[in-house]
Order: structure tokens, then sequence, then C-alpha cells
């Protein structure tokens, strides 16, 4: 039986490099005999613009069907970007409980870290961010709305289950990997939230006492990630923290472009969700010359989650492959290619 995945364009340059992620998928499932089915779904600020929601009422129940969801980037001017992600991606996070949001990323052959000394290699590490819970809140609100006493209030939201079970997935990830992890903390300055997550980070590692882990401040670790990326194997972050932590890492090895991410429900009760680590770029949008990189490594991601690891190291090889020569790169990693043409080297190499 086939596996169903639903895919979710977005908005601006997200339908661009789905669309190129669908033909690379359709190569990799010929090549290695897969039983992939797509339900496509339109859902986007301009479904927004025209019914006043982001998705139907019955959108999640749609894709609770599927084995997995692809989703391109969400957010376009006009629409303001809280009611966009609150209306389509936060909801599927939740909703599905996605608690893990794997962000992984290199510095391949062939591209350039805006760091001098930074080498193909050196960069290697993977953002572990806690996905449905922390700054992410919904508990708060407005008061006094026009008057100069004016305020808002936001509660950050951290329960024991949700930090132990994003920091054993972590510790988990990195005895995978075999390297060491890293918790981002702030709590000589956040006094509630952070000591707690750093006392659940300490219980936990007593459980896994054959991986190496350490705890940094998060000001500290983002100036070390500049400075010393090649320190780093497992990051694990809060909501908000791993947001803003894996488009720093993905600069550093050279471009938010190829960043990917899995936000996945490791129970494996609901759909997990594969989409690019960047937005939806209304300012190239239409013009051809996306990095569908981040949507393929995805993809790439994806595969292993429903099952296809060999399917998916072919694909992670044509992605280095391509990544190689500048015409087979897009602009943002100072290549030469479009959008098609990094599609078509994709696509050649997975039939090679
Ligand atoms: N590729 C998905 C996308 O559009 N992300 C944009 C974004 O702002 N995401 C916020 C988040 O991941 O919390």
């Amino acid at each position: 039986m086939a596996q169903v995945i639903g895919v979710i364009g977005g908005d601006g340059i997200g339908p661009e490099v789905v669309g190129a992620t669908r033909t690379v998928l359709d190569a990799v499932a010929e090549v290695h005999t897969l039983d992939l089915a797509y339900e496509t779904y339109d859902w986007s600020c301009h479904t927004y613009a025209e019914t006043g929601t982001m998705m139907p009422d019955d959108g999640l129940d749609r894709l609770a069907e599927h084995d997995a969801v692809l989703l391109g980037a969400v957010g376009w001017p006009g629409v303001p970007d809280h009611v966009s992600l609150w209306g389509l991606l936060i909801p599927i996070r939740r909703h599905f409980r996605l608690y893990v949001n794997e962000r992984p990323i290199a510095l391949f052959e062939g591209m350039e870290s805006p760091l001098r000394n930074a080498r193909p290699g050196e960069i290697d590490l993977v953002v572990v961010r806690e996905n449905v819970e922390g700054e992410y809140s919904e508990i708060g609100g407005r008061l006094n709305r026009g008057f100069a006493d004016e305020m808002a209030v936001q509660e950050a939201v951290f329960t024991r289950p949700g930090v132990t079970r994003i920091v054993d997935h972590a510790f988990a990830l990195a005895r995978q990997r075999g390297g060491r992890l890293t918790s981002a903390t702030k709590s000589n300055g956040i006094v509630h939230t952070m000591p707690f997550w750093d006392e659940i980070v300490r219980e936990r590692a007593a459980e896994h006492p054959d991986v190496d882990w350490e705890s940094e401040l998060i000001d500290a670790l983002a100036a070390k990630v500049v400075l010393q990326p090649e320190r780093y194997d497992v990051i694990v972050a809060s909501n908000l923290f791993g947001d803003i932590l894996s488009d720093l890492t993905a600069a550093v090895a050279g471009s938010i472009g190829i960043a990917p991410s899995a936000n996945l429900d490791p129970t494996r009760e609901h759909p997990s969700m594969f989409e690019p680590v960047h937005g939806s770029a209304p300012d190239i949008a239409g013009q051809g010359v996306a990095n569908p990189i981040g949507t393929v490594w995805s993809a790439v991601m994806m595969l292993d989650h429903l099952g296809h690891g060999e399917a998916a190291a072919d694909l992670m090889d044509a992605v280095r492959h391509s990544l190689r020569s500048p015409g087979t790169r897009t602009r943002d990693l100072g290549g030469t290619a479009g959008t098609a043409e990094v599609t078509q080297a994709l696509v050649a190499h997975v039939r090679a």
C-alpha cells in the first residue's frame, strides 16, 4: 500500500521548492521502487485572503490520514506573520504533538562559510529544538489597548514531561552520532523556567552516563557557534532559543537555504512534518532562483522516517554532489544555477 504524503507548498518560494522536491522524489521513488503517493493542499496566505482562514476547518483531520507532511514556507506581506504561522504551521506542530524539531546542518564540500577558517566537514551539528511549548505560548493577552499604560503579557510554559522528552531525545541522538550534547540555557537571567530546564537536563544526564554533555548560556553559546562551530555536535534548546540558534548555525555553514528540519512525533501516532528552516522569501519568489536544497534535505529526513534509509542516503549523496559545483548550486551559495538546474542535477545523480 502506498505511503501518502500531504504536501503544502504554502507561500512565496514554498511552492517552488516543494515542486522541485516532488520532482526529485519521483525519481528516487522510481529508482528505489518506493510506493509513494501525494495529496496536495493549496493552503496559504492566499487561502486566508479568500476565506479568512489559512486552512479549512477539517484541515488537520485531513492531514491526520497521511503518513507524513511535506511543507514549504508560510508567510506573505499583507497577512501578519503571527496570523499565518498560528493559522497553519504551529497548529500542525501542536495538534500532532510534533515535540521534536531536528535541524541538522553541515558545511559541505563546495560551500563557503562566512567564517574565514571553516573547512568542509568541520561544521556538522544538529540543533534539537523543543517544538510545542516553551516561549511559543498561547497564554497571555493584551490589556488597556489604546491607553498610555497599554501592556502585553506572554507566559512561557515549560512542563516536566515536555522538557524531559526533548532532552531524552537529544541525549539519544548524541549517543547515536557518537558525539556530545550541549544544552542551551539562560538560567542566570530567566529565573524560573531556565533553572527548571537545567535541573531536568542534569537529572536526565544521570540516565545517559555514556554521553558527554555540557550546559552553556545561550549568549555565550551563540558567540562560540561563530568562533568555534566545530566543537558542537548536538545542541538541545527551548522553542525560541532553538529557532534562533538554527538560523545562526545555518548561516555559519554558508546559507539558510540548505537547512532542513524534521518536526517529529517519535511515538509515530501522528504524521510527522518535514519543512525547510527558511521562510517564504517574498523578495525572490517567482524568479526561479530559490534554493531547493533545504526542502530536498527535509525530504531525505522524511524518507528516513518512512523507513527508506537507502533511498534517503542516495538522495543525500545527490545533494552533496550538487553542492560541489557552482553550475549546480544556487546564487545564495555563490553558484549560477536556478531552482530548475539544481533539480535536474539532483534527478540526474539519483538516476545515474
Ligand atoms: N519553512 C517553514 C516556514 O515558513 N518557516 C518560517 C517561520 O517563521 N517559522 C517559524 C518557526 O519555525 O517557528
